[in-house]
């Protein structure tokens, strides 16, 4: 070792994980950090997110309780932040695609770290490109159906509808809607499940989720699905969300019997909440490529997987 190496230098990578498990030869994910917030209407901060998850995430274990598994094993590689694109929302899009694509056409389980939520639709043109049977749940407070937004139709308030143009999307979490919003959802007979679910949100609602997706799944996390007793820090926070266990079991239940190929989470903006957010944004992305990684793989059935565990 050198002797600028003997240092107890913390790695500036998700997890700060050593070199041998985060070098993007052997990862099988990568992790985007996507610092922009140009779009943001209310309080912006989202560019502050990416960085914000990454330091909290130093402080999260590797093992985890649920899964048995220390999933990072797998090897997760952090990008450097990719720079925003001053030439306005769509230049933005583009530019998130070709990233993400960079990396999913590599064989990569790819995550974006936002930002705001706007970068959703480019990420999920990418992974269209490897996955055209890919289907999309949507977990927002909001729907972000409108079809243009203060001059553009690329900004954070049309992100779902966007994606709804290129492939099949479920809505989950809704519990803020304009008026053309409730129209587009009726006339499209788009599958939205508002919160709280009317019918409760146990294996039911679960259940009627899973059948409206395909079976290659891209997840898509704004994190004001959430409720905000628990997750302040965003930039339009809306009473009534989900808690945590609501969320996961969620997630859990896609990954048992869906293929999750890539996924974002979004809209953390640290300075407008508790310091507590940055650490819970940090323990979802983890959960979530968690549950991602052993439903990419396979591993689902059989005493090792994620299915033996529940
Ligand atoms: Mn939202």
């Amino acid at each position: 070792m050198s002797e600028t190496g003997s240092f107890p230098w913390i790695p500036g990578n998700f997890l700060a994980l050593p070199p041998d498990q985060s070098d993007l030869d052997g990862a099988g994910v990568v992790l985007i950090p996507v610092p922009y917030d140009s779009t943001t209407s209310f309080r912006s901060g989202a560019r502050e997110g990416p960085g914000a998850i990454i330091e909290a995430s130093y402080g999260l274990e590797d093992y985890d309780c649920e899964l048995d598994s220390d999933v990072s094993l797998v090897g997760i590689h952090t990008t450097p932040a990719l720079e925003p694109h001053m030439g306005g929302p769509a230049a933005m899009v583009q530019r998130v695609r070709q990233a993400v694509g960079a990396y999913t056409g590599k064989g990569k389980l790819v995550g974006v770290l936002g930002g705001e939520h706007s970068i959703a639709t480019g990420s999920v043109q990418a992974h269209l490109e490897s996955h055209p049977d890919l289907s999309v749940l949507y977990l927002d407070a909001h729907a972000d159906l409108r079809d243009s937004y203060m001059g553009t139709p690329w900004g954070h308030a049309s992100g779902a509808r966007r994606i709804h143009e290129m492939c099949p999307l479920v809505l989950v979490g809704v519990r803020s809607l304009a008026l053309e919003e409730r129209d587009y959802i009726r006339s499209a007979s788009l599958p939205t499940f508002f919160w709280p679910p009317p019918g409760g949100d146990g294996p039911s609602m679960i259940g009627e989720i899973l059948d409206r997706l395909g079976s290659t799944v891209y997840i898509s996390v704004d994190l004001d699905v959430l409720d905000p007793s628990m997750m302040s820090a965003v930039g339009t926070p809306e009473p009534g969300g989900m808690d945590w266990y609501q969320l996961t079991a969620l997630l859990k239940g896609v990954a048992e019997s869906r293929r999750i190929v890539g996924f974002d989470v979004c809209e953390l903006s640290p300075s407008q909440g508790v310091a507590a957010c940055s650490y819970i944004a940090a323990k979802l992305v983890y959960k979530l490529l968690a549950y991602a990684t052993l439903s990419y793989d396979g591993a689902l059935a059989g005493d090792g997987g994620l299915a033996g565990k529940g």
